[in-house]
């Protein structure tokens, strides 16, 4: 049976970027006009006065210090504090078919491959524009691609579940190449007026290309040595948004966006993914220092620190495993991605790597790959 590689992969970066300095002067100027607004109340303590935000504290509890974004003006406005995105109608392309197709042929070009050469494209990432169609079909029709497409959505993990997905339908000899892609608008659902996560999240979108190894026209590519996933329920990260809000009586905004206990799911999280790797390693005979690189869901870097001291029982480097959310911010599905795009060039032949991935739901997914050399026929 012919391996499975990932032989491209690409990411599309929004052009425009916040830093945490312009984030938290409109979140504070939100919060004194609140005050002001709610003095009477506050003094006669019937509410609560709201709290000032502070780059210090983001940049300390989190590892971030800017993120790119989709819209920025209206992020920043401390009268609306979320994106402004125009309605596209049925003839336009919607904003996450643009994203993923960037990405997609960032991978594509990486691989050599052409429309003709792919069976599948998988969209899969923790919040769709619209239910249906399907943005995968969106994206399938603008690569040109024939065959099948579908989204799939499990939140951080929404990227290595779907590599799995790739894995198997390449392996059962449903597709020969398969794009996984990733686009994610983490600014949308965001609550920018909560001083707990108004700071974590930004916008990008990830593609990988999987296909099988006897079909691969790039030399250096990642052979996927196993694949793993886990999910055990928590409401620890939560995102309340469906389609039945509308028969709801009681609909506050707030309560349909982002919300997160972020140090249980510190807590709960980082043992969880330790072991996840650990054992999954074991099951294929391979050491934690036998890893040349590990690239981690990017949520929160004193947990990847974490997780990687755990595992491997000493302090870890930047080149063990790389950082990208000082930059990017979490990116949900995308951030392991992003992570493995920009740093995976240097690895040499038979090196091993682990794409990790962890977070909502809960989720944990797992892809190990070894760098191969492909022998041209
Ligand atoms: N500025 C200043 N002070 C603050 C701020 C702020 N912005 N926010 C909180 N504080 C204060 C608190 O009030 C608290 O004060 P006190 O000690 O007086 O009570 C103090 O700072 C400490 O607060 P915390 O205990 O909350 O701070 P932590 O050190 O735990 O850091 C983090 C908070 C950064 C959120 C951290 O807990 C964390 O990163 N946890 C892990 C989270 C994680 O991994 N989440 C994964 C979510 S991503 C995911 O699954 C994808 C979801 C799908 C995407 C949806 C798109 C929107």
């Amino acid at each position: 049976m012919a391996r499975i590689v990932i032989s491209g992969s690409g990411v599309y970066t929004p052009p425009l970027c916040i830093s945490n300095k312009e984030l938290v002067d409109s979140f504070n100027t939100y919060v004194h006009n609140f005050n002001a607004e709610h003095d009477a109340d506050i003094a006669a303590g019937v509410c609560e006065p709201l709290q000032q935000s502070s780059v210090e504290f983001i940049e300390k509890a989190s590892g971030i210090k800017s993120r790119y974004v989709i819209d920025r003006d209206g992020i920043l406005d401390p009268e609306r504090m979320c994106p402004s995105l125009p309605e596209r109608g049925r003839d336009q392309s919607s904003i996450q078919c643009d994203m993923s197709v960037a990405a997609a042929r960032q991978a594509m070009e990486q691989a050599s491959k052409n429309a003709a050469d792919i069976d599948a494209v998988i969209v899969s990432c923790s919040n769709m524009e619209r239910p249906y169609p399907a943005i995968a079909v969106e994206v399938q029709e603008a690569l040109g691609i024939e065959g099948f497409a579908f989204d799939m959505n499990i939140a951080c993990s929404s990227a290595t579940f779907a590599i799995q997905t790739a894995v198997d339908s390449i392996f059962r000899g449903n597709a020969r190449a398969i794009l996984v892609i990733n686009p994610e608008i983490c600014s949308a659902h965001l609550n920018f007026r909560d001083r707990d996560s108004h700071f974590i999240f930004g916008d990008v979108c990830t593609a990988v290309l999987l296909e099988r190894e006897d079909c691969c026209s790039a030399a250096n590519v990642f052979e996927v040595v196993g694949t793993k996933l886990s999910t055990t329920y928590s409401t620890n990260i939560y995102n309340g948004f469906g389609f039945l809000n509308r028969t709801m009586r009681e609909k506050p905004e707030a309560a349909k966006l982002f919300r997160q206990e972020g140090r249980k799911v510190f807590k709960e999280v980082v043992p969880m993914a330790t072991e996840f790797i650990r054992s999954h390693l074991a099951e294929h005979g391979i050491a934690p220092d036998d890893l040349r690189r590990v690239w981690l869901h990017q949520a929160n870097l004193n947990m990847n620190q974490l997780i990687c001291r755990k595992l491997l029982g000493r302090e870890i480097s930047e080149d063990l495993t790389p950082t990208i959310l000082d930059t990017y911010a979490n990116t949900a599905s995308a951030g392991s991605i992003i992570c493995y795009h920009k740093y995976h060039e240097d690895l040499k032949d038979q090196d091993l790597g682990i794409i990790c991935s962890f977070g909502a739901g809960y989720s944990v997914g797992n892809v190990i790959v070894r760098r191969i050399t492909v022998e041209k026929k």
